[in-house]
């Protein structure tokens, strides 16, 4: 462990560095910290990486190009890159017993594009594809060129639905993944909320989906993995799992067995900064036989890598290899469980009555609220959410009917159970009070909303007062 003295005073000089030349930006990075000190941060895909995380980021190794990969580059002097990169891969195959390990993906959408090429250059039987990966590819011709665009796209896809939880990558419209891909959803049961591995089989034997895709950013439950490969084998598709969200369940081992998707999936994707609690970015996991594709993520669909990050990501999953990450992770799970329960005891609709993870689903359609109102009333209240879709949502993808509320991040703070079920009674209190408002010419808004000021006032000072028993940082003093 460092000193503290040390981490403050790496933080003040750099912050010192920064202001003689902008300091704007100074200001701006030191306004984020006090913001986010001052705040209860329950959404559910952000947390805090730690010091040793975050300066890792910022060196000489941000000044460095290195297209390709560790020990083969298009760039030269990239020794120092291909150490960090190969302890990153290092680190991410050890803690999730992986074969094989990407830490270049920028993000969990690149990481998924890496993962999409590597199983279309894998699985599509394109003459042209062959030949443009056996020989150079000015050897091409126009019409092998027209063949392969032809032949790459338009493959099929499942999975699950946004509304139920599902992510925009998983093969939606607004996303690349929506228009390279024929796609089809599975929901979840409309009375349980749970997914239904019939359905996903049903589906699964009608549409003959080359990619299986489970994972989500909305779905308050575990998802039985083996039963998913279940399915993709008795297709033939390629079993792809996004566990950007609950990474960090997996490295602490909360979701083992039949929940861990490492052993069952044929690639596996992640965001980093998540509740893996690392830098912002991605990764990919697979065995020997995707290994040659994921690997030419850049430049085939990435831009130079980011070595910076992959020193980051090399500390931040160093970190997740210390037993008390594993504690960390438990204590997630015990207080998203907290939180649900003291909200469901005083009254709120959740999906699927509870979790089994590190996020909750309030159905706010139970306070006469729509997703955007309740986000926005919590706002004012010193809470920070983020509005999604609850299943079959009658208000749409903007509007919403829920609000997502995660606990990693309040969890690295240190809080437990006794401040969630503190925290369930500020957010159902800000909730029960909110109004849901009208237009101008008196009809109904899904926007506005009244809260008394004096109310929303209240509850800050509240939320305040039970975060400073939880100092964010208290390492770092920036005056
Ligand atoms: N934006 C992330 C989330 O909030 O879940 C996923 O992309």
């Amino acid at each position: 462990m460092s000193s503290p003295n040390a981490e403050s005073t790496a933080f003040r000089s750099a912050l010192e560095v920064i202001r003689a030349v902008e300091p704007r930006v100074a200001d701006a990075i030191g306004a984020e910290l006090a913001d986010q000190r001052e705040s209860l941060k329950l959404i559910a895909s952000e947390n805090y990486a730690s010091p040793a995380t975050l300066l890792a980021m910022g060196n000489w190794f941000s000044d460095k190009y290195a297209e390709g990969t560790v020990g083969r580059r298009f760039y030269a002097g990239c020794q120092n890159v291909d150490t960090v990169e190969a302890l990153a891969a290092e680190h991410a195959k050890e803690l999730f017993g992986a074969a094989h390990a990407y830490v270049q993906p920028h993000s969990g959408i690149d990481a998924n594009l890496v993962a999409f090429w590597a199983v279309l250059a894998d699985r599509v039987e394109a003459p042209a594809l062959k030949k443009a990966q056996a020989r150079h590819v000015n050897d091409l011709t126009e019409e092998d060129w027209f063949t392969l665009r032809r032949e790459l796209g338009n493959q099929r896809m499942l999975g699950m639905s946004l509304d139920a939880g599902g992510h925009l990558t998983h093969g939606f419209r607004p996303n690349i993944s929506g228009k390279m891909f024929d796609q089809r959803s599975y929901g979840t049961d409309p009375v349980t909320g749970l997914v239904d591995y019939d359905k996903v089989a049903e589906a699964a034997r009608e549409f003959k989906p080359m990619i299986l895709v489970a994972g989500y950013s909305a779905y308050p439950r575990k998802v039985n993995f083996r039963i998913m490969r279940e399915i993709a084998d008795s297709v033939g598709a390629t079993f792809m799992v996004d566990m950007a969200h609950f990474a960090g369940l997996v490295a602490g081992k909360v979701f083992t067995g039949d929940f861990d998707p490492v052993p069952h999936a044929h690639i596996v994707t992640t965001t980093t900064h998540k509740s893996l609690r690392g830098p912002r970015g991605g990764m990919v996991l697979c065995g020997p036989e995707l290994a040659d594709q994921v690997d030419r993520g850049c430049p085939m669909v990435l831009g130079g890598p980011l070595p910076h990050v992959m020193a980051a990501k090399a500390v931040a999953l160093a970190e997740a290899r210390r037993p008390d990450f594993a504690d960390y992770a438990q204590r997630i799970v015990d207080n998203a469980q907290a939180l649900a329960e003291g909200l469901l005891r005083r009254g709120a609709k959740l999906v699927t009555d509870g979790t089994d993870n590190h996020l909750v689903l309030i159905d706010v359609s139970g306070y006469g609220l729509t997703g955007r109102q309740a986000e926005q009333a919590l706002l004012d209240s010193g809470i920070v959410t983020n509005r999604n879709s609850v299943p079959q949502d009658p208000n749409g993808a903007w509007y919403t009917s829920g609000i997502r509320i995660g606990t990693p991040a309040l969890t690295t703070r240190g809080l437990g159970v006794a401040e969630m079920d503190a925290t369930a009674e500020l957010i159902h209190t800000v909730l029960n009070q909110t109004v849901s408002g009208s237009n101008a010419d008196g009809t109904p808004s899904k926007a506005k909303y009244v809260l008394e000021p004096a109310l929303a006032d209240k509850v800050s000072h509240q939320a305040a007062e039970l975060l400073s028993a939880f100092p964010l940082y208290p390492s770092v003093t920036l005056s």
